[in-house]
């Protein structure tokens, strides 16, 4: 195979703990098969300073990065990518902002990228384009004459045909996919989308074993769901800053049973529906009141997007308001930390904590349903509540399944998870953890790149957009 050469919007130094799902997963695959990594810096400058790619070594990594101006980062990230891509893609068309200058931005940064990256191209290299935010990286490399193989993989759901439709310029977005060799998507589900997608909008055909035709091209398209590096994930959790931070939770907590939530602080993880559902569970089970204490860590992101400031305020008095009506002098039901908390201390958290709330109302995947089940004692393990919107309930189905939206059902699940047997915890946490350590995050690469290897070469041409 020739070098990996990996495109994502933002990049992470490989031989440091990133947070966030797309950040570690990539930091894992580049350690292991080195290349380059090609993304934004994260810099904003001034529109006349040079756009000089800036290129570092990390151990078999070389990262290269690109600056952005403060107009491009504003209508590409924060205006196209996160304010009509994420909303749309996660059903949310009420939250998107469809501003036609977003747009353009978009398609100058997808085509800064394409000209920065071309010349540092190798014939032989491999390229691998990561999510929503470049979409029509491959069609701008393309019209410049690119010729390697390109594939690309979406982190997020693809929405069904009807919400996509709702994009102005959907065609054109969909259409550029076809530009790359092998386009991947979590699950099944979004698969189906694009397909149903590609069949109405495009009047496109099946060709054979997952390829499509349309627009006078072919592109193979599969499902292709992300996990985790678990024996790496086994580590972290023996390692001191996790042990002693399970220690002091079991101190801590001697009396009482820990849920825990982890989430960025996004609209999507469906956190005030969550906290809702655990007053009702609250509300419902007196008794049981002061057994149990939720530890919600929301991780502040994309604060400059409105959307957030919103669903911040909503959660902050939804926690608020509970700790107000049902907290003790001892006891304070939810314990809500707007801040990121460092990785090495996550298995910890989640080793010490009977049930995992992860009750997103869409997900991509959800690594963090996976870094939970991983973390647990086989002997001891925590209960996995999962939302079925998330893209992880379509492969772990021991887990006790709810429907975010039903505050009365997934109340009822968190009952259900505090009160399981040892022995049914036991029978579950062993068939999920076979499901998580056969589908980890090497398969998930090693799967895309060899599908990405054999998709048939096809002259791409240059006439794309
Ligand atoms: C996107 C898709 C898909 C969270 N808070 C802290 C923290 N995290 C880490 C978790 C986990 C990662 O961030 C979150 O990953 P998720 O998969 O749960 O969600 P997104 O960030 O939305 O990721 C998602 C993923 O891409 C991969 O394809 O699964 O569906 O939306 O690793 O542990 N890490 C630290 N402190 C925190 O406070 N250190």
């Amino acid at each position: 195979m020739g070098r990996l050469v990996v495109v994502s919007n933002r990049i992470a130094d490989p031989r440091q703990t990133a947070a966030g799902g797309l950040a570690v997963a990539l930091a894992e695959v580049l350690n292991s098969t080195g290349g380059m990594w090609f993304g934004w810096s994260g810099k904003i400058v001034d529109a006349t300073e040079s756009d000089d790619v800036v290129f570092k070594r990390a151990g078999p990594v070389t990262l290269a990065t690109v600056d952005l101006s403060q107009v491009d980062h504003d209508a590409f990230y924060l205006g196209y990518s996160n304010g009509v891509l994420w909303p749309v893609f996660h059903y949310r068309l009420d939250l998107a902002d469809f501003d036609a200058g977003y747009i353009t931005g978009y398609r100058r940064v997808n085509q800064l990228f394409a000209r920065k990256l071309l010349p540092l191209l190798r014939p032989d290299d491999i390229l691998w384009v990561h999510d929503y935010h470049l979409i029509p990286l491959a069609a701008e490399l393309r019209a410049l004459g690119c010729r390697q193989r390109i594939g690309f993989f979406l982190h997020i759901p693809l929405p069904p045909p009807l919400m996509l439709a709702a994009i102005p310029g959907h065609d054109w977005l969909i259409r550029a996919l076809f530009a790359y060799d092998l386009v991947g998507f979590q699950s099944k589900a979004d698969l189906d989308h694009f397909a149903r997608y590609v069949e109405t909008e495009a009047h496109a055909q099946p060709v054979d074993d997952g390829r499509w035709r349309a627009f006078g091209r072919t592109v193979q398209a599969g499902a292709f769901p992300i996990g985790i590096d678990v024996q790496e994930f086994n580590e972290l959790a023996r390692a001191p800053e996790a042990v002693e931070m399970y220690e002091r939770m079991r101190m801590e907590y001697s009396r009482r049973k820990l849920l825990v939530g982890v989430d960025r602080l996004d609209y999507s993880k469906g956190l005030p529906q969550r906290m809702r559902a655990f007053r009702e569970f609250l509300t419902k089970n007196p008794d049981l009141r002061s057994s149990a204490t939720l530890i919600q860590i929301a991780s502040p992101s994309r604060e400059n997007v409105g959307a957030y400031t919103e669903i911040l305020h909503e959660l902050e008095s939804l926690c608020g308001s509970i700790n107000g009506n049902f907290g003790e002098l001892d006891w304070m039901p939810v314990r809500y930390i707007h801040r990121t908390v460092a990785r090495a201390r996550l298995p910890g958290l989640y080793r010490a904590s009977r049930v995992a709330l992860v009750t997103p109302l869409r997900d991509g995947m959800n690594l963090v349903a996976k870094e939970f089940l991983a973390a647990q004692n086989e002997e001891d393990p925590g209960v996995l509540v999962l939302s079925r919107f998330a893209g992880a309930a379509e492969q772990l189905r021991e887990a006790l399944l709810v429907n975010p939206y039903d505050t009365e059902g997934t109340a009822a699940a968190i009952l259900l998870a505090l009160q399981m047997p040892l022995e049914e915890r036991r029978n579950r946490h062993r068939a999920l953890m076979e499901t998580i350590r056969r589908y980890d995050v090497h398969w998930w690469c090693d799967g895309f790149l060899v599908a990405l290897e054999r998709t048939m070469a096809e002259e791409k041409g240059t006439s794309w957009l």
